[in-house]
């Protein structure tokens, strides 16, 4: 390729082709107070290099007729992109020069983008870590999802309940996408089918559709780290496929001619916020559909571009991941194409299916376990819900029924048809059975898709369930959010960890090093001023740095227990005002959590949690050892600003709920120490950094289901600890709301009244027991550093370059574009 012989480029040379999209793209000549324009020029001009990239990527992906993996996603959290993309295109520094030379910290620049928010959570960001994985390893991906007009709502504070306002991203345009009006694809929706009978006497199923809506693409590019790949994430947006009625509006009805366009652009119009559970709404079902088919038709396309009728190669050229439940319509889309527009025997188009397709499970949460009623999917697909019976009647009569000869019951319950009053589809089961593989995200929740979610599916198909833990770029969470620690480690690595991370071992050396563990901690002393000054002007309150940074930041849900966290809280609270002189390090519990916009109880604990810090943060009695924040709107630019400064890692989910976590991974990458429960990837954490290096506590797995079968008594505990029954009784009063008692029982009314779900009494005792011990820790300063040190060091394994070599070994394979 041309770019391994061409000179890097100069900070001179940048900053002629800043100047230049500046005047000539911007027609801003006087940029010195608009550093929104520089961040544009920034951006183009880091463009300037990107497409050439793609351009000799694309190339190579067709000169080497490469396999490739289409990764679909209804989520993306890609957060801002010019410091990512300057990183990994090595012009990090150059930039930086040609930026300061026109009078600009580059820091300040980036502060002007926007963040890509086109995710809720975990499994969004996710999605994020594999494309700059795959890019930087090579291979030929590409991403597919929705260019939702708004993203995750922006989350405001009014007098301590959450608000949410409308994601712009988009307002002033994105300088990182790019339209192709050449790729643009119609989807039909509703309709009904016709059955034609044909001349050998077989029939032939043609749809009528009662809507076409058009799929316009939109492409960002995916640029690896010192590698030659750019690929692309291609983002659908939904138009209305004629653009007017002409007719309508020169008959006056110009609000009718508005409408089915409108119609047609409400489908990509914004994200769903929920993370755990399923809206059930027919629009997110719509969007669903309207991305899947978009992207089959896209993945034929290129298909063809190479190997035009000869479809023999399918299965070979092609791997479609599908990342959760929601985009497993793909599987009935590829199925309709096969047959109706391509004239596939049934067979032959199943048994295609059977090898393109793989399935990853985030979570075992009944309540977010996909279905959708068939009287939905009827109106909406009426020709895919015929193609889905007929799979569910060959997946009773030949699988099941030759496993379990005369089992009903067994039918039953593993039916792709839910039967009862409303009948519905179970999407994972038909990803399941479609899927040549399924794996789950962290070993322990591996295990449970394998014993609790799918025993039979397990029997049934040996082999076909597995494990791929979960991983982060150590570009974004590491290298380019903590610079300073980033150098200091290069200082005793040799190699390039960031493209290395078990590399990063070789720090374990200096564990107990006095001057390393100076150098180390210094850094974070660094970071955690900066913080300070963040959370100064966000909320207003004063920290000191000198006290643990202890930060929970994550979707706010009951499972995973912020409000075990808010309890501890109160305990420590209650014990300074029993006794001021009580021994503890100064401690800042540090907060980040969006709620699900409809989530009542998620909202009640922000706005618990909130009124309680109004209370202690100003209380002198206890002599600033206890600060409380809640940052507004988490989102990645924020975790980027919180992580480096981490001193404390809160993971602390119901074991066997957490299907892995990943910002467990940031914080320890980081040199946060965690504390938690042995649920999700914590367990993994625990055995790479070793039990010293870690505070593991609460119920496990198989004593949580213990409990559930001896029945679990939430009052007990509440009995039985006198802290505990104090600081409930505080909630359930009015010592945070003088004059309005109750106001915040929800949690108490959850954790009593409610059965507490969570078990979060159950394991009260046992964290405020390793909270002291972190705290003894925490007081050996010596000590402290080795486990932070020691953190960072072991977080080898949790690169996401080592998940996607795992897909790519068991599930994918793929060979990377030479
Ligand atoms: O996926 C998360 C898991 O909770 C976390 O443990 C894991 O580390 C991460 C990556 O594997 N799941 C998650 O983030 N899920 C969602 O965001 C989500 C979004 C939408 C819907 C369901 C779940 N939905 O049904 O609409």
């Amino acid at each position: 390729m041309a770019t391994a012989t061409k000179k890097p480029l100069t900070a001179a040379q940048f900053k002629t082709k800043v100047l230049h999209h500046l005047n000539f793209t911007s027609s801003e000549v006087d940029f010195q107070d608009n550093p929104t324009a520089v961040l544009r020029a920034v951006c183009l001009a880091v463009n300037e290099v990107v497409y050439e990239k793609l351009k000799e990527t694309n190339a190579a992906h067709t000169d080497q007729k490469s396999r490739s993996v289409n990764y679909l996603s209804l989520e993306y959290l890609m957060g801002r992109m010019l410091s990512n993309n300057l990183h990994n295109l090595n012009l990090f520094e150059v930039a930086n020069k040609a930026v300061a030379d026109l009078g600009f910290e580059l820091e300040d620049i980036f502060e002007e983008g926007h963040d890509l928010a086109l995710g809720n959570g975990g499994l969004g960001r996710l999605a994020a870590c594999f494309l700059d994985s795959l890019a930087t390893l090579d291979y030929n991906a590409v991403g597919y999802g929705i260019h939702y007009e708004h993203g995750l709502f922006e989350q405001q504070f009014h007098q301590g309940r959450q608000i949410e306002t409308p994601d712009e991203w988009r307002e002033y345009g994105n300088p990182w996408e790019v339209c192709r009006p050449e790729a643009v694809q119609e989807i039909p929706l509703f309709g009904s089918v016709e059955t034609q009978a044909q001349v050998d006497g077989s029939v032939k199923k043609i749809w009528h559709p009662g809507q076409i809506i058009k799929g316009v693409p939109w492409d960002v590019p995916i640029v690896g780290y010192n590698s030659k790949t750019v690929n692309v994430l291609r983002l659908w947006e939904s138009r209305a496929c004629s653009h007017f009625d002409w007719d309508q509006f020169n008959a006056g009805s110009y609000q009718d001619a508005h409408s089915a366009q409108n119609q047609a652009e409400t489908i990509s119009k914004v994200l769903y916020p929920n993370d755990e559970t399923e809206a059930g709404k027919e629009l997110r079902f719509i969007q669903q559909y309207f991305f899947c088919a978009c992207s089959i038709k896209d993945i034929i396309k290129r298909y063809q571009k190479q190997y035009a009728d000869d479809w023999s190669e399918f299965a070979n050229q092609v791997v479609i991941q599908l990342n959760d439940t929601h985009p497993t319509i793909a599987i009935l889309e590829l199925m309709r194409t096969l047959m109706d527009d391509y004239d596939f025997s049934w067979d032959n188009a199943w048994a295609m299916c059977r090898k393109v397709f793989a399935y990853t499970n985030h979570t075992l949460l009944p309540e977010a376990l996909e279905k959708w009623a068939v009287s939905m999917f009827e109106r909406v697909l009426p020709r895919h819900l015929e193609i889905l019976y007929t799979i569910n009647e060959q997946f009773l009569n030949n699988d099941v029924a030759r496993m379990w000869p005369g089992d009903v019951q067994m039918r039953a319950q593993l039916s792709i048809i839910e039967e009862g009053q409303q009948k519905m589809v179970r999407m994972a089961h038909l990803c399941v059975v479609t899927s040549f593989k399924v794996n789950g995200v962290a070993q322990i929740h591996s295990d449970l898709v394998q014993s609790d979610l799918f025993p039979e599916f397990n029997a049934l198909y040996p082999g076909k369930l597995t494990n791929v833990t979960n991983g982060v770029t150590p570009r974004r969470w590491l290298k380019a959010c903590n610079p300073k620690l980033s150098k200091l480690l290069d200082t005793v690595v040799k190699t390039d960890w960031a493209k290395d991370l078990s590399s990063l071992d070789a720090v374990s050396e200096y564990a107990d090093d006095a001057k390393f563990q100076k150098k180390f901690m210094d850094i974070k002393h660094e970071n955690k001023v900066k913080l300070a000054g963040e959370i100064k002007s966000l909320t207003g309150v004063d920290v000191s740095a000198d006290a643990i940074f202890d930060v929970q930041i994550k979707r706010l849900h009951e499972y995973k227990r912020q409000h075990l966290n808010f309890l501890h809280i109160l305990g420590l609270y209650h014990r300074l005002l029993e006794n001021p002189d009580y021994d503890m390090q100064p401690r800042v519990f540090i907060f980040g959590a969006k709620a699900a916009p409809g989530y009542y109880l998620a909202k009640e604990i922000i706005y618990a949690i909130n009124k309680v810090a109004e209370r202690i943060n100003n209380d002198d009695r206890i002599q600033g050892k206890l600060k409380i924040v809640f940052m507004p709107n988490y989102r990645v630019t924020l975790a980027e600003k919180i992580i480096p400064a981490a001193d404390v890692s809160e993971q602390i989910s119901t074991a066997g709920k957490e299907a892995s976590g990943t910002g467990n991974m940031k914080l320890a990458l980081n040199g946060a120490v965690t504390i938690g429960t042995l649920d999700g990837a914590n367990v993994e954490i625990a055995e790479e950094v070793g039990d010293d290096n870690i505070f593991i506590f609460g119920n496990t797995v198989d004593q949580i289901k213990v409990m559930q079968v001896e029945g679990y008594n939430p009052w007990d505990f509440y009995h039985a600890d006198q802290e505990l029954k104090a600081v409930i009784d505080w909630l359930r009063g009015d010592f945070f709301t003088p004059g309005k008692p109750g106001e915040l029982s929800a949690i108490a009314h959850s954790l009593l009244e409610g059965g507490d779900p969570y078990r979060v009494l159950a394991d009260y005792a046992d964290y405020a027991k390793a909270q002291q011990a972190l705290d003894e820790a925490y007081k050996d300063s010596k000590r402290w550093a080795r486990m932070a040190i020691l953190n960072t060091a072991k977080m080898g394994k949790f690169t996401s370059d080592r998940s996607i070599q795992d897909y790519v070994n068991n599930i994918w394979k793929l060979t990377p574009i030479k």
